[in-house]
């Protein structure tokens, strides 16, 4: 049998006989392997060095806010014709903070998180032996890889990287000759773009097949693990706006080299009439953000999918309104789609539209309060542990808040007018997206350490260190920015020093940079953590967190199929901890309910009559009286 066949499992016992004609080489197995545990390492080590790589991006734009006037002759030994004289040019600036923010936000916390997470978990928490597609799966990380592998590569080109921001606003990004960053650089920018949404794409229809159609017996859609509807709707929500953006990027590749002016007009280049006419910047910023938009919860939902699990997990505690909180990731899903416009209130658009779009901007805010809520209420009067996993999602929840609360600022279109592109939005989003979806990423490593590396777990007291040194230098670096956006600081600009009016805010740049580096030292301590724990990490038990969840009943070991022999059968919902009348403090999945008759209620048989009738059965014989018709 070929290792590219979709096994088809059904409900029968697997077939074990072909595994001896498997033959697993070095290259199948850790290269290009179909097996989606390995995949989900693939993404989650290509995202762990993106991260660093963009991390230190940012250490060196910090740096010349902090000492716009020095000169560090080390720079111009590292960067060479990036920083002459010891100083970066102020156009690899722009680059820079371009090449940081779309390895963030696409490379690491939309590929490197639903990636390892969603590859992960999704076959071991619905029952399955592997994806839909295998093969498509392995490409969606090959094409991770080539489009990381571009992006990286404009560094090494005579003018550097793309320098229009993440957001590749035309016309620096049509017009080649606007400025360095608007030359090769940006094309290669767009070409691993096309890349990277080919791959999440593949990605994201095998998580949605999966769920779909591969479900073990007895997982109704109602038994999922958040997580899984957390990975289900982002990949819904990739699919449908992903495409958009590639539409964009096309045009823009025709605007660039065809001849095309699908967005430009009226452009003067040295005194210079260009022969542009008819375009739209606008409409680029329409498409972008019919993505972008949404882009920021594909980016947040598996991290809160990641954290309800790991509350749930380690307060002991049945998730506070399961249904509320699918339902709010529905609503999320959907009103994601007309909100795009909040990010062009300053576009000229007519005042009624801006209103239209402030209208449902704000109604997003309900369903983002209702998960908050719902997980302050999952731990409150929890028996909670505080492993690091938990620690970095209650970190989740605390810049959800904080960064949450300014996007009603923000979502007002009058107060943005005044607010837009300076360093108000920054705070804005990186406390809600940066660091609560990095949080959430980091509870997810800590928490399936066990399950990614063949039962090892991390080194608890560095990742308490990493904790907290991480989150208090978190709020240190983004939370002075909400006064410097207030006071009119804009983003993206190389030296303060030029406008007197922003002199005083210069100690306070030179304190977040510093902040920012203790954070990146912190995050040492993760890395010497994560990879000396593959190796050398303590041994735990099967089910080291005492977790209800199909994927602990996998043996340690990983092996081709997930389970020898048949997959678990799932008789209850996911969050059966500390139940009343019961011994131990938590019920797996697997437990039908005729093991725990003291501890059965009428409403886990909802659906289920012969369920009730057996109940009604038990208490008659056991507690007279107490029965429910
Ligand atoms: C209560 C919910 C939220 C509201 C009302 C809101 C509102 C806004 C508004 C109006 C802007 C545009 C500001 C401007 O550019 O002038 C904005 C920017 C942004 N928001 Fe939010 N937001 C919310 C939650 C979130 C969440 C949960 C995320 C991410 C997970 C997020 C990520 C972003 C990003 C990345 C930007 C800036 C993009 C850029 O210009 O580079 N927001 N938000
Ligand atoms: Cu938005």
């Amino acid at each position: 049998m070929s290792t590219l066949a979709v096994h088809d499992h059904g409900a029968s016992v697997h077939d074990h006989d072909h595994e001896h004609h498997h033959h697993d080489t070095f290259i199948t197995k850790y290269v290009f392997s179909q097996d989606h545990k390995m995949i989900a390492k693939q993404f989650l080590i290509t995202g762990i060095t993106m991260a660093v790589i963009a991390m230190l991006l940012s250490i060196l734009f910090r740096i010349q806010l902090a000492y716009p006037d020095k000169t560090f002759p080390l720079l111009e030994t590292l960067l060479g014709r990036f920083a002459p004289g010891g100083r970066l040019d102020p156009e690899f600036y722009l680059s820079l903070v371009t090449i940081h923010g779309t390895i963030m936000v696409f490379f690491v916390l939309t590929a490197g998180l639903s990636g390892t997470f969603s590859n992960l978990l999704i076959p071991l928490q619905v029952g399955s032996r592997d994806m839909a597609s295998p093969f498509v799966n392995m490409l969606s990380y090959w094409f991770f890889f080539l489009a990381s592998v571009i992006m990286l590569s404009s560094f090494f080109i005579q003018k550097g990287p793309a320098g229009p921001g993440w957001t590749i606003y035309p016309p620096l990004s049509a017009l080649p000759k606007a400025m360095k960053g608007s030359e090769l650089g940006m094309t290669l920018w767009l070409i691993s773009m096309v890349c990277f949404i080919a791959s999440s794409l593949m990605g994201g229809i095998n998580y949605v097949s999966t769920v779909l159609n591969m479900r073990t017996k007895g997982m109704d859609l109602w038994k999922m693990p958040l997580t899984v509807w957390a990975f289900f709707l982002t990949a819904i929500l990739g699919i449908l706006s992903f495409p958009v953006l590639v539409a964009g990027v096309v045009l823009l590749i025709f605007d660039r080299s065809f001849g095309t002016s699908f967005y430009l007009s009226d452009i003067v280049l040295n005194g210079k009439l260009l022969p542009y006419s008819g375009g739209s910047p606008i409409l680029f910023q329409h498409l972008f953000w019919f993505l972008g938009h949404p882009e920021v919860y594909i980016v947040i939902m598996p991290a809160m999918g990641i954290s309800s699990e790991v509350i749930a997990v380690n307060s002991r505690k049945p998730i506070f309104g399961y249904h509320a909180m699918v339902y709010s990731l529905i609503g999320i899903t959907t009103l994601s789609f007309i909100v795009w416009g909040h990010h062009m209130f300053v576009t000229g658009m007519n005042p009624f539209l801006g209103g239209v779009f402030m209208i449902t901007t704000l109604i997003i805010a309900v369903p983002s309060a209702v998960k908050t809520f719902n997980w302050i209420a999952t731990m409150w009067r929890g028996n909670i542990r505080f492993t690091p996993a938990m620690l970095f999602a209650i970190g989740l929840v605390s810049f959800f808040i904080s960064g949450g609360l300014t996007g009603i600022f923000l979502g007002n279109s009058a107060l943005d007018i005044n607010l837009h592109d300076t360093y108000f939005v920054v705070a804005h989003f990186h406390l809600v997206m940066g660091s609560a979806a990095i949080f959430g990423m980091l509870a997810g490593v800590y928490h399936w350490f066990p399950k990614l590396f063949a039962g090892r777990l991390m080194d608890e007291k560095l990742g308490y260190l990493h904790f907290w040194i991480t989150f208090i230098c978190a709020y240190l670096v983004f939370f002075p920015m909400h006064f410097m956006g207030l006071d009119g600081v804009p983003r993206r600009y190389y030296a303060m020093t030029a406008f007197p009016a922003f002199n005083h805010w210069l100690s306070v740049n030179t304190f977040i940079t510093w902040a920012a580096i203790v954070a990146a030292l912190a995050q040492v301590a993760f890395l010497y953590n994560f990879f000396h724990s593959i190796f050398f990490g303590k041994r735990p038990t099967q089910n080291p967190w005492n977790a209800t969840t199909l994927e602990w009943t996998a043996p340690i070991e990983h092996i081709h199929g997930n389970w020898p022999g048949e997959i678990p059968t799932v008789y209850r919902w996911p969050y059966d901890y500390s139940k009343p009348g019961h011994d131990a403090d938590f019920i797996p999945q697997t437990t039908p309910y005729s093991e725990t008759m003291t501890s059965n209620l009428p409403h886990d048989f909802e659906d289920n009559p012969a369920g009730l009738e057996q109940y009604n059965t038990w208490v008659k014989a056991n507690k007279p009286g107490e029965e429910v018709k």
